[in-house]
């Protein structure tokens, strides 16, 4: 596949003469080409295991053909998608989605891919076959204490599989919550939640952190336990050093300021993990940068000033994409998802902070919006096809895919009616 990645490169005058043009523009601004360059070749974000079979809502899901049907194959899905990108060299696993058979054998398939595994994710809302207790009333908030520690002996075995393979961080995400008033103790639920997931914390190795995700409903639609960025801070001060907030951007409610988020937590050295989606109405689950791209523009900006000055040692970031839906061959929405990503965060490292802060300064609104639109308003789309032939990954991603034919090639080899666990 490398090879003939090279040779589709080959054909590039195009991209030169673009590329030659929009650096001379740059240069002239006073800015660093090659460094922002290096930055989006270095940028990888890692893939959920459970977003490459056929997506889906409540009211259906439609076939793809060739769906990986293991999760075997889905590292093999993974492996395709890093080499024509080069972003993509990690894989996150769902368990019990995707429950490795014989780790050391997964973890050593990855590596022959160029993979590692980034955060495990457990799953407490939904009941497994044979299980003893039901999620159905919440699971680490659980008023039966019997559910908790199921909950949290799940939690654990999700650590001990993610250590097998190399993963050094455990994703918590609670559908706990209560659908109508009265149902559930505020108090109470929220208390049991700090509680269990300080024993889940005392269960990771020493160098593993906890990311604790947020939700505002969904699918609970009265309360949910850790409704929002405020609350999973707290729980994260609580529980210990090594936990943090992840911030998932499907997880607000409509019109919330997430880069003023961002930025609140990095200051306090809290931000663990982030995964990208978009939305127009509440957890959608769209292709990034699809609906709100000038916010993922204004969230990147916050995301690389913050981390530029860390005061507060905020760890390097967790990125995953957390998006999956029923209309698109989901090879090739995550790769437009990594090239949205990509060229948002292109054009923040775009943005001029010393002017800004001059401007900020001086109080002058118009020079300000004047310099992030400057930036947001530049075609990186050069840069980004520059970063990815660099690591010998396709200029075109999309039209590599569809030119090597991959999608009909795994249809040769897995059928139409292959299906993926998960989802
Ligand atoms: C929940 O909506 C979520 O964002 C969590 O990260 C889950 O683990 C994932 O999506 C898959 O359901
Ligand atoms: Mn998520």
């Amino acid at each position: 596949m490398k090879e003939k990645i090279q040779e589709l490169n080959a054909r590039n005058e195009r991209h030169v003469h673009q590329l030659s043009h929009l650096g001379e523009e740059l240069e002239v601004k006073g800015v660093n080409v090659d460094r922002i360059i290096k930055d989006l070749s270095d940028f990888q974000v890692a893939v959920p295991s459970w977003a490459l079979g056929a997506g889906g809502t409540r009211f259906g899901r439609f076939r793809i053909g060739g769906e990986p049907s293991n999760l075997e194959e889905k590292i093999h899905d993974v492996g395709i998608i890093n080499d024509l990108t080069g972003t993509a060299d990690a894989i996150s696993l769902h368990i019990p989605w995707d429950i490795p058979d014989d780790p050391s054998a997964t973890k050593q398939q990855a590596e022959s891919l160029g993979l590692k595994f980034d955060a495990v994710n457990s799953n407490t809302f939904q009941d497994q076959p044979n299980q003893a207790h039901s999620y159905k009333f919440g699971s680490l908030c659980n008023e039966n204490k019997s559910v908790r520690d199921q909950a949290i002996e799940h939690n654990s075995e999700v650590i001990d599989i993610g250590n097998a393979l190399g993963s050094k961080a455990i994703t918590v995400w609670l559908a706990d919550g209560s659908s109508f008033p009265g149902q559930a103790n505020f108090r109470r639920t929220l208390g049991h939640t700090a509680d269990s997931l300080a024993q889940i914390y005392q269960r990771m190795p020493d160098d593993w952190s906890m990311f604790i995700e947020y939700k505002p409903y969904e699918p609970n639609f009265y309360h949910t336990v850790i409704q929002d960025w405020g609350t999973s801070f707290l729980l994260a001060n609580e529980t210990g050093d090594r936990a943090y907030t992840l911030v998932d951007l499907g997880h607000h409610l409509p019109n919330t300021n997430i880069e003023n988020i961002v930025s609140t937590l990095i200051y306090q050295g809290k931000l663990g993990g982030f995964h990208f989606n978009d939305s127009k109405y509440g957890d959608d689950d769209l292709t990034v940068g699809s609906i709100k791209p000038y916010q993922l523009f204004l969230i990147f900006n916050e995301l690389i000033y913050g981390m530029n000055n860390n005061v507060a040692d905020n760890p390097a970031l967790a990125w995953m994409i957390d998006a999956s839906h029923n209309l698109k061959d989901p090879i090739e929405d995550l790769m437009q998802s990594l090239d949205a990503i990509l060229v948002a965060r292109a054009k923040a490292l775009l943005i001029d902070q010393e002017k800004l802060k001059v401007a900020q300064l001086n109080q002058d609104v118009v020079e300000c919006q004047q310099i992030l639109q400057d930036a947001y308003r530049t075609d990186v789309r050069p840069l980004v096809a520059e970063s990815r032939i660099k690591v010998g990954a396709a200029l075109d991603p999309i039209h590599a895919y569809r030119s090597l034919e991959i999608r009909n090639n795994l249809i040769a080899k897995r059928g139409m009616d292959s299906s993926a666990s998960g989802l």
